[in-house]
């Protein structure tokens, strides 16, 4: 730190950032002039982005660094939130509503010749993740932040993110996410650097002490960088940090020796190598593929994590003992299981502790929420893989195995298939380590993420750990969204009418503050301008799918849309189905019956994973299917089914606002929760949906008389499973007339979609399209009888919105810190 009598002259140059519009254009224009070289004469949008993102890089900055102090000063307890996956979105907009800046900077760009819209957009999505997983860990860091709690997300910085999607003759292709070309919102430390090791043996050695110890020598090192990024808060100046880790060679002598003795192309493959363990992230959603790489992913992320928060808490010099007073982990899925291990070796074998004591730290510290129970997501990794990568970790994992079953076989000893069932290892060939079981062995409070799931996970995948523990170690933490970006940020002028409504923006920090819209119900002038603003974002995405899609809609039709990933459980071909069987009514009216009909736009959007055939059939159908509606001169406007390509952050926030109705159809039991559900509802879009994950609890918020549920019960779905196995599956009336449509080729050549028609009619029904599919289509027309009352609607809407303040996503993280983390908020006020 710089000596007393140098700190005055110190503080007299330290930098404050912008507040009026003359000094954001001033800090602009230095940018463009000085950091990227450009002119007045040469600067397009992309450079105007650049410069003011980097002026308001600066702003955040200055804040970051002081959180940082304040944070290390107090001394207090800090959550770690360890994740794989961050799916931010767009930061420049983020930054200039957190920081209360946005009016400036939009007067300010204008008067430099730039509409503010049009900056924004230059932005390059951080698409650091596959879908609500990711979502939600970066909702819940800004939450974190604006809550004040002292908070460090630890993530992979990728240098590819999820790849892009292109519709290329009504197929998906990938492109590759190159997303680092230009991006201020990361500050490379090279200086914090962690050596991690891979492979190698270990071997036991006695000490000094006369105690055996185990030694982990040999195998390869390599090194992991740090990239900080600053996180604002909304309306408070706490911004806190979030490591993305970044792989690199390790600059050992090995190295070098190769590269002198001449073998250039060993010592730049040694280089790539050690590259690529951060390179790209891996576009699976809820689905496990056991790769090396992705192993040594999350355990080159764990360690380096580890190190840098051990390192953290031994500059207190406190004992190990009070390191749960000062750190909370918490594991976002069981992708980041391997910390658990890890912080038992650093303990045992380099500090020196007790096994025991050892791991009642690790037990006190580490949290655990589950996002998923569908068996193919479940994380297993095969036991001869870890030997090879991870041998210590192997060890230790055996040796937690070892104790718990001995205290299971002790206290149930009359349940000897308990032991096969609870055991950490799967006895299969070749064996494995079951995650999910380690990940709540090591954990003081496992979470679901609705209640329904969180009520599922304790009679099913976690039935015998509730036995062994009891209930009280399994809890429930409905997930939530920011409603900085998804009311504030995507839907500006709604926010604008709510506020003028509220007397001010509180509601964006107290969500409930929204249920005194519910006094505005009688309000002409409030409910038509509510009205005009859906109009608007309707006219705004339907002008996105003509350019993109060349596709006309028109904004007067009630737009339904479905946008998430593509997954036979989140039942896409459903939606298609239905609409196939819209279309097929349609052709078989009369004029007169046509003239009745409600006007519908399809909207489809999502990615599938590049090895996912199905899904990639699903999208292939609803492309095929929009190819030959949307051209059906006799359908016109009735009818519209259109893919909105490469679906992502920055894409929803155009989508979700425009929505009248969207779809969450999963088969009961299978979504966890879902938290686009929660957007749209937010947004003023009704939706239609199955009893599944978050849709309950919406229900319940909501009332039934705002939402639009059908189909089978979670509870119900293992009995007609059973008897379609055996037997007694009856095809739907009007689906089979859907599948004899697409048989006879409406839709081109039928036997690129037989695998998907042969998985309802051939193999089982899995998740049940057809025992849905005839509530699911009367309920759509209710939907489209709703929808007639234009009045009526209105009111359905803004109701909903005004009962949406249980899912902010700062509800959930409040309930984390307090039943979970045991963290205290930091004022920012306080020095
Ligand atoms: O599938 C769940 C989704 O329902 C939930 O909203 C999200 C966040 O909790 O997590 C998803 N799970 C996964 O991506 C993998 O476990």
């Amino acid at each position: 730190s710089i000596p007393e009598g140098q700190r005055e002259a110190w503080k007299k140059h330290s930098i404050h950032g912008f507040t009026t519009k003359e000094q954001f254009e001033n800090e602009t224009v230095r940018h463009i002039e000085t950091t990227l070289a450009r002119s007045l004469f040469n600067c397009d949008e992309l450079a105007a982005y650049s410069g003011a993102a980097l002026a308001f890089r600066d702003r955040l900055v200055i804040e970051w660094n002081k959180t940082q102090q304040r944070q290390t000063f107090a001394d207090q307890k800090r959550v770690y939130y360890l994740s794989l996956e961050f799916l931010m979105g767009r930061a420049l907009d983020n930054a200039m509503l957190n920081v209360g800046l946005k009016d400036v900077a939009r007067d300010g760009l204008k008067e430099l010749g730039f509409r503010i819209e049009d900056v924004i957009s230059q932005e390059h999505d951080a698409a650091l993740g596959n879908g609500g997983l990711g979502r939600l860990a970066a909702c819940f860091l800004d939450s974190m932040a604006t809550l004040n709690y002292p908070a460090w997300g630890y993530g992979l910085r990728y240098r590819y993110g999820i790849f892009k999607q292109e519709i290329v003759d009504g197929y998906q292709v990938e492109i590759p996410d190159y997303w680092l070309d230009f991006n201020p919102w990361e500050f490379p430390r090279h200086d914090i650097t962690v050596d991690i090791q891979f492979y190698g043996y270990v071997r036991k050695e006695i000490n000094e002490d006369g105690k055996t110890v185990a030694i982990w020598e040999g195998g390869e090192i390599v090194d992991a960088v740090a990239f900080d990024v600053p996180i604002p808060g909304y309306g408070t100046s706490t911004t806190n940090n979030l490591r993305l880790w970044s792989s690199k060679a390790s600059k050992g002598e090995f190295d070098f020796q190769k590269f002198n003795s001449g073998d250039y192309e060993a010592s730049v493959g040694d280089q790539q190598r050690a590259e690529t363990i951060s390179a790209v992230l891996y576009p699976n959603d809820n689905l496990d593929r056991g790769k090396e790489l992705r192993l040594k992913q999350q355990y080159f992320w764990c360690a380096a994590s580890l190190y840098d928060i051990v390192r953290r808490f031994k500059k207190s010099k406190k004992p190990f003992s009070q390191f749960p007073e000062k750190v909370a982990i918490q594991l976002n899925d069981t992708h980041p299981t391997l910390a658990i291990v890890e912080l038992q070796r650093i303990l045992v074998d380099i500090e020196g502790l007790e096994w025991s004591e050892a791991w009642s730290i690790v037990q006190a510290t580490f949290s655990y929420a589950n996002h998923t129970v569908m068996p193919e997501a479940l994380e297993k990794w095969s036991v001869p893989l870890m030997q090879n990568l991870l041998p210590r970790h192997l060890q230790i994992i055996y040796e937690v195995n070892m104790q718990f079953l001995q205290y299971v076989e002790k206290t149930f000893p009359k349940d000897r298939d308990m032991l096969s069932r609870v055991s950490i290892i799967e006895e299969s060939n070749p064996k494995m380590v079951r995650m999910a079981y380690l990940a709540t062995i090591g954990s003081h409070k496992v979470n679901g993420v609705a209640e329904l799931h969180s009520d599922l996970i304790k009679t099913t995948i976690f039935k015998d750990f509730v036995t062994i523990y009891g209930p009280d170690k399994f809890t429930n933490v409905t997930n939530g969204i920011t409603p900085r970006r998804w009311l504030h940020q995507a839907n500006p002028k709604l926010s604008e009418l709510i506020a003028s409504k509220l007397g001010g923006y509180d509601f964006l920090t107290d969500l409930t503050k929204l249920n005194k819209l519910e006094n505005f119900l009688d309000d002409e002038k409030f409910k038509k301008e509510w009205q005009a603003i859906k109009y608007d974002n309707k006219v705004r995405l339907a002008r996105h799918i003509k350019e993109t899609t060349g596709v006309t809609v028109n904004p007067k039709a009630l737009f339904d849309i479905q946008v998430k990933r593509i997954h036979e459980y989140k039942r896409q071909q459903l939606n298609i189905l239905g609409v196939i069987h819209r279309y097929l009514s349609i052709k078989a009216m009369n004029p007169e019956e046509r003239k009745k009909l409600q006007p519908r736009v399809s909207i489809f959007g999502g990615k599938a994973a590049p090895g996912y055939w199905m899904a990639k059939t699903i999208i292939h159908l609803v492309c095929s299917v929009g190819e030959v509606v949307n051209n059906d001169k006799d359908v016109g406007d009735l009818l519209k089914v259109v893919y909105v390509e490469d679906y992502n952050v920055s894409k929803a926030e155009i989508i979700v606002p425009a929505s009248d109705i969207s779809e969450h159809i999963s088969t009961a039991g299978t979504e966890a929760s879902g938290t686009s559900n929660m957007k749209f509802v937010l947004n003023g879009g009704l939706i239609i949906g199955t009893c599944d994950g978050a849709n309950i609890e919406i229900t319940r918020e909501i009332s039934t008389d705002n939402i639009f549920l059908f189909g089978n019960l979670a509870e119900d779905v293992e009995d007609l499973r059973h008897a379609h196995t055996y037997g007694s599956f009856r095809l739907d009336a009007d689906l089979a007339r859907v599948f004899s449509a697409i048989k006879s080729n409406m839709f081109g050549d039928a036997s690129r979609f037989s695998a998907l028609c042969n998985s309802i009619t051939d193999h089982g029904d899995y998740y049940l399209v057809s025992d849905d599919f005839n509530s699911y289509i009367k309920t759509h027309e209710l939907v489209d009888e709703a929808y007639k009352d234009q009045t009526a609607w209105l009111e359905k809407c803004i109701t909903s919105v005004a009962r949406m303040g249980f899912f902010s996503s700062d509800r959930c993280i409040q309930e984390y810190a307090d039943m979970i983390w045991n963290i205290e908020p930091l004022d920012p006020e306080s020095s």
